[in-house]
């Protein structure tokens, strides 16, 4: 089974949208392992943004990543990193297609509402990075004989 890790951003925190977003993701038929609400410290932001470093938005994004808390998730389930990518939608949220996170519910791209892994490699490095081991749980959930064949 996969895993994904998606950060609700902190314009989506300060806009009361945690329970919406965790909703989507849910109702997908994926399942939370893990979560926490957090503010997020400077160094932790700079390494998990690390290939932006070079980017003209790279400063304003670390000082808006740690500006204000965040709610951190591991995501699973089969095919889950693109399957996230997909409900979250394309980067900039005026070509997000209606119906995903940031199609739905973001206006422009410095405040796009959530962050989800690009790959599963991207996956492994930030679920080490922002969750301990004990902070992950492993269950069945009993609707999973409905959601998988
Ligand atoms: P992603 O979040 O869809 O994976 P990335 O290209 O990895 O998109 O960019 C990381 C984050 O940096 C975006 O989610 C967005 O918040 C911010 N960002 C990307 N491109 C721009 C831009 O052109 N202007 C301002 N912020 C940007
Ligand atoms: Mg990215």
């Amino acid at each position: 089974m996969e895993r994904t890790f998606i950060m609700i951003k902190p314009d989506a925190v300060q806009r009361k949208l945690i329970g919406e977003i965790v909703q989507r993701i849910e109702r997908k038929g994926l399942k939370l392992v893990g979560a926490k609400l957090m503010t997020v410290p400077q160094s932790l932001a700079e390494t998990h943004y690390a290939e932006h470093k070079e980017r003209p938005f790279y400063n304003s994004l670390i000082s808006f990543i740690t500006s204000a808390p965040v709610f951190a998730m591991v995501v699973e389930g089969d095919d889950a990193v693109n399957i996230s990518r997909h409900i979250i939608g394309a980067t900039n949220p005026s070509e997000a297609t209606p119906g995903s996170i940031r199609g739905d519910l973001g206006l422009t791209v410095g405040r796009n509402v959530v962050h989800g892994s690009d790959s599963v490699e991207s996956a492994q490095r930030e679920i080490a990075l922002w969750f301990n081991e004990d902070e992950l749980s492993t269950y069945t959930a009993p609707d999973e004989v409905w959601i998988y064949e």
